[in-house]
């Protein structure tokens, strides 16, 4: 009946708890650092064509929201696999559980910021198995590879963006690229061309979050 296909909602995920501001200002600090650096000065012109202007990341970026972390996304039971996904044991039985998630680096590229999310086995019982296969170039990569927190997305950009520059990125590190390197307060900080940068924390941030779902 229609009124069974609207239960499937938007997208599954963690959503982060109490600790939504805490990252906010974390990222925040990371990209107000960033931006000052010599390093990235030297590479300015992936994020302006007005080289002679300084870039402001913390304006440059846009807020998504409530930060959480997509399992799935569903479009509201149109997106493939979706009814398979809300009908999965563990999908059903994790509902409303909390978790805890380790975030264990930040990157930015000229279209996104986000937070790297690091599964673990129980956590991967969650993890569509297609989530990094759907994107051919990254079908070799560990499953969970995508897993992410979008903090901004840069004007005329949607979040979907995050997930796809966390791959890309990673099909590079996959591939043994080094990369420009440099160190920071929070880790090390590399620079893999094309604005891509991507710091690795020394600690990784462990944030709470209760799997739950979106609709609106
Ligand atoms: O930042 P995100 O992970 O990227 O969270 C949002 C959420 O679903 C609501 O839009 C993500 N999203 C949107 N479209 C897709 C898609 N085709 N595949 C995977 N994630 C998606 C978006």
């Amino acid at each position: 009946s229609p009124f069974e296909e609207m239960s499937i909602p938007l997208f599954f995920g963690w959503f982060l708890l109490s600790v939504q501001e805490k990252v906010k200002c974390t990222s925040m600090d990371f990209l107000k650092t960033l931006d000052t650096l010599e390093i990235f000065k030297k590479h300015m012109t992936d994020f302006t064509d007005k080289p002679e202007n300084e870039v402001d990341l913390e304006q440059y970026f846009k807020d998504k929201g409530v930060l959480h972390c997509t399992t799935k996304f569903c479009d509201y039971g149109k997106a493939k696999g979706a009814k398979e996904y809300a009908q999965n044991t563990a999908v059903k039985d994790f509902y409303g559980s909390t978790f805890e998630l380790s975030l264990t680096a930040l990157f930015v590229t000229p279209r996104t910021v986000g937070a790297k999310v690091s599964l673990t086995e129980e956590q991967l019982l969650l993890w569509p198995a297609d989530a990094e296969s759907s994107v051919p170039a990254a079908a070799s990569l560990p499953l969970g590879s995508r897993a992410h927190i979008t903090l901004g997305c840069a004007e005329g950009v949607e979040p979907v963006q995050t997930g796809l520059d966390l791959l890309d990125i990673s099909i590079l590190q996959h591939e043994g690229q080094k990369g420009e390197q440099v160190e920071m307060e929070l880790g090390q900080l590399t620079y893999f061309g094309d604005g891509r940068w991507f710091l690795s924390l020394t600690e990784p941030i462990f944030v709470p979050a209760c799997f739950s779902s979106f609709y609106m």
